[in-house]
């Protein structure tokens, strides 16, 4: 570290010498968090308006569930599948109690729901559907993004997630999003084994359907058998107002992932829902993973989940939602530099026009400097999604600081 480098330039510099360049983040070194703040290592804080992709809704280092995260820690962190565990077994009752289904499959990352939720489709394709092996297909909706392994780079339209990295996994079939007699045609297909869609685009850009849209994919998806593998990765547990996207419209899908938010942001926690017919096409030995359903998991969730619940966070996502598009409806009406406002819940985008030179990237730069972290997506588009903790007054607060910055740019 020379002596004219600050801290954060010295920390920044180790992850560009001895990292892979993967991420392009903004400069700004965390070092703690709390509830909806990040401190930096000069001691600065922010608000966090990305809720690390939405994993941190309960808020970051809750009470709770890092006191269920120390006490598991203690007794018992992981035995893999070779053995039972006294968890998994409370854990998976809880968990399908929580969301209405039969069995429940434990894993770790998002993207791992989103493969074995594939799997299952494919599955139960050849099993109960009847189609014939290897020709089952699983149908997109262009814009998807669940992840970055080769079967999730596969079903992208992003260049900068599968350039390069092809050849890419067969019996896939994309669809535009929000387009239901796209859907009806690609369903059709005697060998047509899933839909899998998320209920908000969020990589995308926060992409909200049509009202019905969800219900009316369920209807269709039933009509011709073939199974709604509902994402919520991204947009469930509380983060869209409701506890699930899908209970918008009140639709159940098949199968339903879950993701980031299941572990309050401290570790990687997945689970992918669905009733027997489906769940129990996979014998022992066909699937698993090692850290999957172990205890510390196991107890983390559920401490996380009854979090959601008993601060009624989707209540609060959904009141300061319409307060956050209420009030970026209105700047946008006093500014030409915003084109669009949309979301759900606290999950929210603004597009951004660039102007002279100055793109969303230095508006998020602005933003930081003045207390809040945004992330900037596709060149455009400002993302908002707060800690569902978040209070009507720091909301307001947060406001400001948007207003500032914009008002200026
Ligand atoms: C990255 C966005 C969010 C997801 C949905 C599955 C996964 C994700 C709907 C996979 C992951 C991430 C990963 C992160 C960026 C990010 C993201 F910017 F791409 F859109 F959340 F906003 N389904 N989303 O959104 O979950 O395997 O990562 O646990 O840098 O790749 P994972």
């Amino acid at each position: 570290m020379t002596s004219t480098a600050t801290k954060s330039e010295y920390l920044i510099e180790l992850e560009e010498q001895f990292g892979a360049h993967n991420y392009h983040p903004l400069p700004v070194v965390l070092e703690r968090g709390e509830g909806v703040f990040l401190f930096d290592v000069e001691g600065k804080h922010y608000y966090d308006f990305l809720s690390a992709y939405s994993a941190v809704n309960q808020g970051h280092c809750h009470q709770r569930i890092v006191n269920a995260l120390i006490a598991q820690a203690q007794k018992l962190t992981l035995t893999s599948r070779a053995f039972h565990n006294n968890i998994l077994g409370e854990y998976s009752k809880f968990i399908t109690n929580f969301f209405g289904y039969d069995k429940v499959l434990p894993m770790n990352t998002g993207v791992e729901g989103g493969e074995t939720a594939i799997k299952l489709a494919r599955r139960w394709a050849y099993d109960v559907k009847g189609v014939e092996e290897n020709k089952a297909k699983i149908i997109f909706a262009k814009g998807n993004f669940w992840g970055r392994t080769i079967a999730a780079i596969s079903s992208s339209c992003d260049p900068s997630s599968y350039k390069g990295f092809g050849p890419y996994v067969p019996g896939y079939e994309l669809i535009p999003y929000n387009d239901l007699q796209a859907l009806e045609q690609a369903i059709k297909d005697k060998n047509a084994a899933a839909f899998m869609v998320e209920p908000i685009q969020g990589e995308a850009g926060v992409i909200v359907p049509s009202n019905g849209y969800l219900k009316a994919v369920r209807e269709l998806c039933s009509k011709y058998n073939v199974l709604f593998i509902a994402d919520e990765v991204q947009t469930g547990l509380a983060r869209t107002g409701k506890m699930l996207a899908c209970d918008y419209e009140n639709v159940k899908p098949d199968i339903l992932i879950l993701g980031k938010a299941l572990s309050g942001g401290t570790m990687p926690v997945s689970a992918v829902l669905a009733n027997d017919e489906i769940m129990l096409t996979i014998k022992p030995g066909e699937h698993g993973s090692t850290y999957g359903g172990n205890p510390l998991a196991c107890a983390v969730a559920i401490e996380a989940l009854k979090v959601l619940k008993d601060e009624k966070l989707s209540e609060n996502a959904a009141i300061l939602g319409e307060l956050f598009r209420a009030e970026m409806d209105k700047l946008m009406a006093e500014t030409n530099v915003i084109t669009a406002v949309r979301g759900k819940g606290l999950l929210n985008a603004i597009v951004i026009k660039e102007k002279s030179g100055k793109t969303a990237w230095d508006v998020c730069l602005d933003f930081a400097n003045n207390g809040l972290l945004a992330k900037p997506t596709h060149g455009d588009i400002i993302r908002f999604a707060p800690p569902l903790v978040l209070t009507k007054t720091q909301l307001m607060e947060c406001v400001a600081i948007i207003r500032k910055v914009i008002l200026n740019y």
